[in-house]
């Protein structure tokens, strides 16, 4: 039986539109900036998200610390929401590419308050000025939630006053589209950069695009290049971002309902706890005694997900899961989970 697989959204195969796309696509050489797939993916996203331009990323990871580095100076903080992928994910590259300092400021449910990031702007001379503030949307950390608009951009505005530039971690941000009911560019509005990943929820193999002002991007390609993300003929990759953005945004909110339905599912699953407030898009954190040994039960039975730590788990729904894939799902966690000893 096939096994189904929630670790992740980036598991996602290319679908057949997207192969074909790669076979056809036109390419050059990218790093002098001859491939016109890529071109035509970073105008078309540009565009979309209402940016003067974009520039086409090997991996989310890259585009946000090109991003930290195009925007700060060394020996600077970078303020970010607890939990943040910039910091918690991506092997303290803030510190070792670009010089900085992480501070996190408190953001229960993935949503950072205003007072918050203002109290932890520093210009004092005896600490790390603050160089930049990075939010994230939807908020991977805290269950895939959604930032709501008028909170992100109330804290646009404030660093903005400050002088601060700002970038979002926007890995899921048609994610949070979806589920606000809203277009791309209103999710990115007001940004000085936003990071959008091609092969998550949008399901291309490869790819994220860094978005922002002419000059910004214009900096950013130089740490591109310094980190090695020159890519060449990566039109062939371009065509499945470009199959991507024509054809899955409209289709993440049955992912969306899927993942709230395997939510209610799990709740009477003894021992298991589920905050159903934060299901908002297409992730279910649960917590659960002995996460790593019942997750490795439920691979057993087919049913692959990650434990997080030693009590919580996270499934993530995604276009290769269907209504059936939900129903085994949840058959085989019923079966698999333990009772809760009593004392
Ligand atoms: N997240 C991955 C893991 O790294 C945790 C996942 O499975 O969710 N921003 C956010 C919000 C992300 O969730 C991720 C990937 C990235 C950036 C980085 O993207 P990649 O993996 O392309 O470097």
């Amino acid at each position: 039986m096939r096994a189904i697989d929630l670790r992740s959204d980036t598991v996602t195969m290319p679908t057949p539109a997207m192969r074909k796309a790669m076979a056809e696509a036109e390419v050059g050489d990218d790093v002098y900036g001859d491939d016109p797939t890529v071109n035509r993916l970073q105008s078309t996203l540009a565009e979309r998200a209402g940016f003067e331009a974009g520039l086409f990323m090997p991996s989310g990871s890259m585009s946000n610390q090109v991003a930290l580095a195009t925007h700060t100076q060394r020996g600077q903080e970078v303020i970010a929401p607890e939990g943040a992928h910039i910091y918690e994910h991506e092997l303290a590259a803030l510190a070792a590419v670009s010089g900085l300092v992480p501070r996190l400021v408190s953001a229960p449910g993935g949503v950072p308050s205003v007072e918050g990031v203002r109290a932890s702007i520093h210009r004092s001379i005896h600490q790390a000025p603050t160089g930049m503030v990075a939010l994230e949307n939807t908020h991977n950390g805290a269950g895939g939630t959604v930032v709501p608009l008028e909170v992100s951009r109330a804290i646009v505005k404030l660093a903005h006053d400050e002088g601060l530039p700002v970038h979002l971690d926007g890995a899921r941000a048609f994610n949070a589209a979806a589920a606000l009911g809203v277009e791309i560019a209103e999710v990115c509005a007001g940004f000085d950069s936003v990071s959008i990943c091609l092969s998550k929820g949008l399901g291309a193999p490869v790819g994220s695009v860094l978005l922002g002002g002419e000059e910004f991007v214009g900096r950013a390609h130089r740490y591109r290049k310094l980190l090695g993300g020159g890519m060449r003929q990566a039109g062939v990759l371009a065509a499945a971002g470009l199959v991507a953005l024509e054809t899955m945004p409209q289709r993440l909110s049955e992912d969306h309902a899927r993942a709230r339905r395997l939510a209610e599912g799990l709740t009477d699953i003894p021992g298991a706890e589920i905050d159903l407030a934060s299901v908002q898009t297409n992730m279910v954190y649960v917590r659960v005694p002995d996460a790593t040994a019942f997750a490795e039960r439920c691979a057993g039975q087919g049913v692959r997900f990650n434990a997080l730590g030693p009590e919580r788990l996270r499934l993530v729904l995604h276009h290769q899961v269907t209504d059936e894939d939900v129903d085994r799902a949840l058959e085989v966690l019923h079966a698999q989970a333990r009772p809760v000893a009593s004392a």
